[in-house]
């Protein structure tokens, strides 16, 4: 029986850089996760669709996934697919709405930030293309909710997501299927899986943390099972709503664990871990951090090496505040390079139109064309693959790769829970500056161009503002600041700094050694303790 259910619209539905994220009480408050959820069917049409659901199982991931498939069958959808438990990463998500070629799917996660009762929540939609919704989608989806009146909602038993197969509910056919098996069968498609259980069976010892979100059940299945690696080497396996009380973001403050195990005596070859929804990575090789800018530019020089890369690339995209180590590599093949806004959907049309094979971002998300979302696990069966192939250790790999490109020394600070008025007031007065820049010199370095970056999409001519002030040097010294969009408390400042070696000497410094005059000019020209009060950052990667 469908039940319409008289609504207002509720403030501050907007999406932002991945989907909209809120704290879960609000999440779970009167009608906001109904008044989303009508907003996207609403502006993308459920009637005869058919869709993908799943999340990374955090707090409210289970109840939130019945509602939306009794609003999925009110709304007249014809079918959903979801991950069994209502579980599917990210990457898993994306593919199973390519693979049944659906009319797009419904993720349910807050990513990298903290699950639980009093943490965060998230939803987002992406499309057919299985990639996120573009922002003049979310910008619907927005507006639609600020005028929103009634929502429809079946009124029915839960299904049971717990058992694999075909239900129905109302009439909406309801396929739960296994989260992992689809999602491993295309990994065996990109990657030498014998030359990988070769690898491990010949002693090659590794350390995957999934800091107890939904990577857990994908790593032990294609690590463990299909390849071999010693049980244990994936630890923190269980996907849980409050991820154990870690928080699952996988870069050096966050996976100390994992860091403290890679930098010790008796370290395996190699260390990974990915984030609550399994699209991030990050890679350790035995005493050495891999920061994820020189990931993306050794994958995309090495790609080769994998069986699904093995015709090349097309071209490399990277987001804006990503270091242009990328580039370099990009150059030297003589592919394509481009350089997009922060966010995921920005590479969707590059994707599909072939012009890129590879794409990456700063903050741990490295991805191909095998789906339209970043993938964490896919990254870390590329650097395997290449491992393999080489033979070499990831500290080799990365000293023959400064030693050939050059280096671009990065690091991004961030500055969390600034009040929002103070961080604005920054950025504004920053934007003010920018037109007088050029030509000032400062810690010795002279400014050649200051901007806010904009984007026109090659493909459909969409335009994309504001998207991060850059401030760049003349010895390619660059220092980029903008406001996270995926926070849910207060502004999240992210300070990236780059700064470039040629080599061959002055490749082996301690990033924050080397970048010491461009964090003081950082600080320097936004004023940053002035407006914000802040003096040192509360995450470095
Ligand atoms: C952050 C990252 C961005 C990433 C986004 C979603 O966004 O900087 O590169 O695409 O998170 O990743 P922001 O606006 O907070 O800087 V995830 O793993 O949260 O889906
Ligand atoms: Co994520």
């Amino acid at each position: 029986m469908i039940t319409t259910v008289a609504t207002k619209p509720i403030a501050g539905q907007k999406p932002g850089t991945s989907g909209l994220r809120k704290k879960t009480p609000v999440f779970m408050g009167r009608h906001y996760l109904e008044n989303f959820t009508q907003a996207i069917f609403d502006v993308v049409g459920a009637a005869g669709k058919t869709f993908v659901l799943g999340g990374d199982g955090r707090y409210f991931n289970d109840r939130a996934a019945q509602v939306i498939l009794r609003m999925a069958a009110a709304n007249g959808a014809a079918r959903v697919i979801v991950g069994q438990g209502a579980i599917l990463s990210t990457p898993a998500a994306s593919h199973l709405i390519r693979l049944n070629k659906t009319d797009g799917g419904i993720i349910m996660s807050a990513s990298h930030n903290p699950g639980g009762p009093e943490e965060d929540f998230g939803v987002k939609f992406n499309m057919p293309n299985g990639g996120p919704a573009p922002e003049s989608v979310t910008e619907a989806m927005f507006q639609r909710t600020t005028e929103l009146t009634e929502y429809r909602i079946v009124e029915a038993q839960d299904v049971d997501l717990n058992t694999v197969g075909r239900q129905t509910l109302g009439g909406m056919i309801v396929d739960v299927v296994d989260p992992v098996s689809d999602y491993a069968a295309l990994m065996e498609t990109l990657f030498d899986f014998p030359a990988l259980r070769a690898l491990f069976a010949g002693g090659f010892r590794m350390r995957m943390d999934a800091m107890c979100a939904v990577t857990g059940p994908y790593a032990v299945e294609i690590l463990e099972n299909r390849l071999g690696a010693a049980k244990g080497t994936v630890t923190h396996e269980t996907p849980l709503p409050d991820f154990g009380g870690m928080h699952p973001d996988p870069n050096p403050t966050w996976a100390h664990e994992l860091m403290a195990e890679m930098m010790g005596d008796n370290a395996p070859d190699f260390g990974a871990a990915s984030d609550g929804d399994g699209d991030r990575n990050m890679v350790v090789g035995r005493g050495i951090y891999v920061s994820p800018s020189d990931s993306l530019a050794v994958l995309a020089a090495n790609a080769h090496l994998a069986p699904g890369y093995a015709r090349g690339l097309a071209g490399v995209a990277r987001s804006m505040p990503t270091s242009a180590a990328a580039d370099r590599v990009a150059d030297a093949l003589g592919i394509a390079k481009f350089e997009t806004p922060t966010g995921w959907k920005f590479f969707g049309n590059l994707l599909d139109a072939g012009k890129v094979t590879l794409c990456g971002e700063e903050s741990f998300g490295t991805g191909s064309d095998h789906v339209r979302e970043k993938d964490g696990l896919w990254a870390v069966l590329l650097w395997l693959n290449i491992l393999a192939v080489r033979k070499q250790s990831v500290a080799q790999i990365l000293s023959e790769h400064w030693a050939k490109y050059g280096r671009n020394y990065y690091s991004r600070h961030d500055f969390e829970a600034i009040a929002t008025d103070k961080a604005d007031a920054m950025i504004t007065a920053l934007r003010a500056t920018l037109a007088d820049l050029p030509g000032q010199v400062v810690e010795g370095m002279t400014i050649t161009a200051a901007d806010d970056f904009a984007y026109t999409d090659p493909v459909d001519g969409s335009v994309s503002a504001r998207q991060g002030v850059r401030i760049i040097f003349a010895d390619s010294s660059r220092i980029v600041m903008r406001l996270s969009g995926t926070g849910t408390e207060g502004a999240t400042l992210r300070v990236y700094l780059e700064r470039y070696a040629a080599g061959p000497d002055g490749l082996d410094l301690d990033p924050q050694e080397a970048l010491a005059p461009v964090i003081r000019a950082a600080h320097g020209l936004a004023r940053l303790t002035e407006f914000t009060g802040c003096t040192a950052p509360d995450v470095v990667t």
